[in-house]
């Protein structure tokens, strides 16, 4: 391609950034604490083009302008040296005008997005390598517990996450909603965040934490208040006991071959605590960590085989017959 219609096609290059939109997309914000970070970014955007754009004009003048034919292009005029000397010392403080004003900015940008709010919902989110532990914590231990890979919160109402980790570092971040806060063994971070609309927003580890770290993303489903309250009293609840033979087959199962040294189910024996808790497993969306969409097929082949799916993580493949993994599936599609 001859090098001007190379030239030509570069802003095109900017084109993908248009579809910036959805799921997961800090262009796209759909919280009160992403909106304003994206506020900012735009204000220091704006102020940083205009500065390029008039250091461009001034060095294009020049350009123009050069006088070649001054026989003595070294001398002093000294009336041009006064203005000069003005403009630098004006430039100079319009400078320092705008660095202030930009952290002006950028201060009052984080006081709301570090903002606590005393009535926030407040979850405890335990990053493990490659899924995420998440704990609805309340005053009375009956109206607490434990899910994973799965955010619900009721929209227009503060967030507070409360962030640790069980092994390396890992880093919390849901774009849509606000900005990325690290997990850190041994240590409590904390993130506030409140969804402006109801849909569902994907989060994703943000720190480098080993061989699948790309596949240890999350779901957030902001929901309307009342649709949050029947979620969470649902979920609540201990698992639904099997209603089928074949579903008891597999609750068996699920002990006989292992399941429960590291899985919890609660209300039943199954009380492991290395793996993600599996009470509510038929009502979620995701499978490991959000690498596959919650379907009896997905569901299936990551039983059959969690190796195959994603190499090195902690479940390892467990040699079952296919009735007993048909019977641990049918019993785990119930756990709703
Ligand atoms: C040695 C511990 C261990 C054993 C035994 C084990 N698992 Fe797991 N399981 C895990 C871990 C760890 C994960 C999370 C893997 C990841 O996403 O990185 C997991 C994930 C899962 C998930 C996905 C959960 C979610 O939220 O997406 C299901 C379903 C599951 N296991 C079912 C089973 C069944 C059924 C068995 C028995 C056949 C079993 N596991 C045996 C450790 C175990
Ligand atoms: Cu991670």
């Amino acid at each position: 391609m001859p090098v001007r219609m190379r030239t030509a096609l570069v802003p095109f290059a900017a084109l993908p950034l248009v579809a910036c939109a959805g799921q997961q997309s800090a262009l796209d914000p759909q919280g009160l604490q992403s909106t304003q970070i994206l506020n900012i970014l735009f204000i220091f955007l704006g102020v940083a083009a205009i500065v390029w754009i008039a250091a461009m004009i001034v060095l294009a003048v020049g350009m123009l302008r050069r006088n070649r034919t001054a026989d003595q292009p070294l001398a002093l005029h000294q009336p041009f040296e006064r203005t000069a000397g003005r403009v630098v010392f004006i430039l100079g403080l319009a400078t320092l005008v705008i660095v202030l004003g930009l952290s002006i900015v950028s201060y009052a940008g984080q006081r709301t997005v570090f903002a606590k709010d005393e009535h926030a919902l407040t979850l405890k989110i335990i990053g493990h390598q490659w899924w995420w532990e998440i704990r609805y914590e309340d005053d009375s231990p009956d109206k607490s517990f434990v899910t994973a890979n799965e955010i619900r919160i009721p929209t227009g109402q503060p967030v507070k996450v409360e962030l640790e980790s069980a092994d390396v570092i890992h880093s919390f971040w849901v774009p849509s909603l606000t900005g990325k806060m690290d997990l850190i063994t041994g240590q409590k971070n904390e993130l506030q965040f409140t969804a402006k609309t109801a849909g569902v927003y994907r989060g994703q580890c943000a720190e480098f934490c080993g061989l699948q770290h790309a596949h240890m993303a999350f779901a957030v489903l902001a929901l309307s208040p009342d649709e949050f309250g029947r979620w969470r009293d649902n979920e609540n609840r201990s698992a639904n006991s099997p209603t089928d033979q074949l579903g008891k087959q597999g609750e068996q199962q699920f002990r006989a071959r292992g399941c429960a040294l590291c899985h919890t189910v609660r209300g039943t024996l199954a009380g492991g605590q290395l793996g993600p808790d599996l009470t509510h497993i038929g009502s979620r969306t995701t499978v490991a960590a959000g690498t596959l969409p919650l379907t009896p097929a997905a569901l299936g082949a990551w039983i059959a085989d969690p190796q195959h799916v994603k190499p090195g993580n902690l479940m390892p493949k467990m040699p079952l017959q296919s009735n007993e993994l048909i019977a641990i599936l049918h019993y785990l599609e119930q756990l709703k």
